[in-house]
């Protein structure tokens, strides 16, 4: 399940940029992982011949993409077919297909994929886990020093090799600085589900565990500059964003997440996410806040971390 840093190939291809399209077309699918009628999503298992012709794993999510207020229009006028499914009263209901420019799927790519790729996107059941600090200092830390996702595409963006056209808003200070880039979640297509992270540019930090008041500098930049590049790049005020950190997040190099408040986004629940604006109060009234207090989060039955936990009895 270890992961360590991506693979040479994949990290010179980031490095030089966007490459050759992965091959979408010669995709063997091996399994759905995750299938989410609500989110209309799949989240899938693939593979595709490597280098030597040897079977290479791919995570694909596929995602219907929200409706484009400026689209609708020609989507009832353009269908290429229209077919009553029932009626009832005042009630119909059709399937309409839309032309292909109108049939948008987002497609996500993770190649080469590991096992921790494939875990991650696999249905299964959740557990809580209260995590005290000298939980995080005997169990997670060294647990996560050991095996976590590769950051090389973090690395990638604060050093220009990757997504260097898409950077909204840059602090270069190397220690109270950050970078604002759309997520990849977010296809920027419409502000409904308007996702961007900054990612810091020290790299020292790897979680909200971490963070003590010497870091109340670099969280103002964050909130402060952010919130005003989404209001000057995209038109959004402040008062429309929901700005917080994941604990855990997948990524251990520390990053802050700004959705639109109105976007039920993957992540924004209790269990997990700790609003920016709490957490600079929080370290505001005590330096030592996050090495003292337990935290709580969810984590997959099958998920290494959770067995170190009931390990201990912990769990
Ligand atoms: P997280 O809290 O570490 O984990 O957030 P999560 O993925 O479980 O939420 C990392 C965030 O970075 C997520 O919102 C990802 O969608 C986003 N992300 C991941 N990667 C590999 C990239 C990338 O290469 N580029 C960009 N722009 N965003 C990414």
């Amino acid at each position: 399940m270890a992961d360590g840093p991506a693979p040479k190939r994949r990290r010179e291809e980031a490095a030089a940029g966007p490459g050759a399209p992965f091959p979408l077309g010669s995709v063997r699918l091996r399994r759905v992982l995750r299938d989410s009628a609500r989110e209309k999503a799949a989240f899938v298992h693939g593979q595709v011949p490597g280098p030597a012709g040897q079977p290479e794993d791919a995570v694909l999510i596929l995602e219907r993409t929200p409706f484009r207020e400026e689209e609708i229009e020609e989507l009832l006028r353009a269908h290429s077919k229209l077919e009553l499914q029932t009626r009832n009263d005042i009630y119909s209901t059709y399937r309409l297909y839309p032309p292909p420019e109108l049939s948008e799927i987002k497609a996500t790519v993770v190649y080469p994929a590991t096992e921790k790729h494939l875990q991650k996107y696999l249905h299964q059941e959740v557990h809580l886990i209260r995590e005290t600090w000298e939980d995080y200092k005997n169990i997670t830390l060294p647990f996560i020093q050991s095996q976590s996702f590769s950051i090389q595409w973090v690395y990638n963006i604060l050093e220009k090799k990757a997504e260097a056209d898409r950077i909204i808003h840059e602090n270069p200070d190397p220690c109270n600085g950050f970078v604002l880039v759309p997520d990849f979640k977010w296809n920027q297509n419409q502000l409904e589900d308007l996702y961007l992270i900054a990612l810091i540019q020290r790299r020292d930090v790897k979680s909200l565990r971490d963070l003590t008041a010497e870091h109340l500098p670099l969280l103002r930049n964050i909130l402060q500059e952010g919130k005003e590049a989404i209001r000057k790049r995209f038109g959004v005020p402040g008062s429309q964003l929901r700005i917080y950190l994941h604990y855990q997040p997948s990524y251990y190099h520390l990053h802050v997440h700004f959705t639109a408040l109105g976007y039920d986004a993957p992540g924004s629940c209790a269990e997990r996410a700790h609003l920016l604006e709490d957490v600079l109060d929080n370290l505001l009234l005590d330096a030592g806040y996050y090495q003292k207090r337990a935290l709580t989060f969810a984590l997959r039955a099958d998920e290494p971390l959770l067995k170190k936990f009931q390990e201990v009895g912990r769990v």
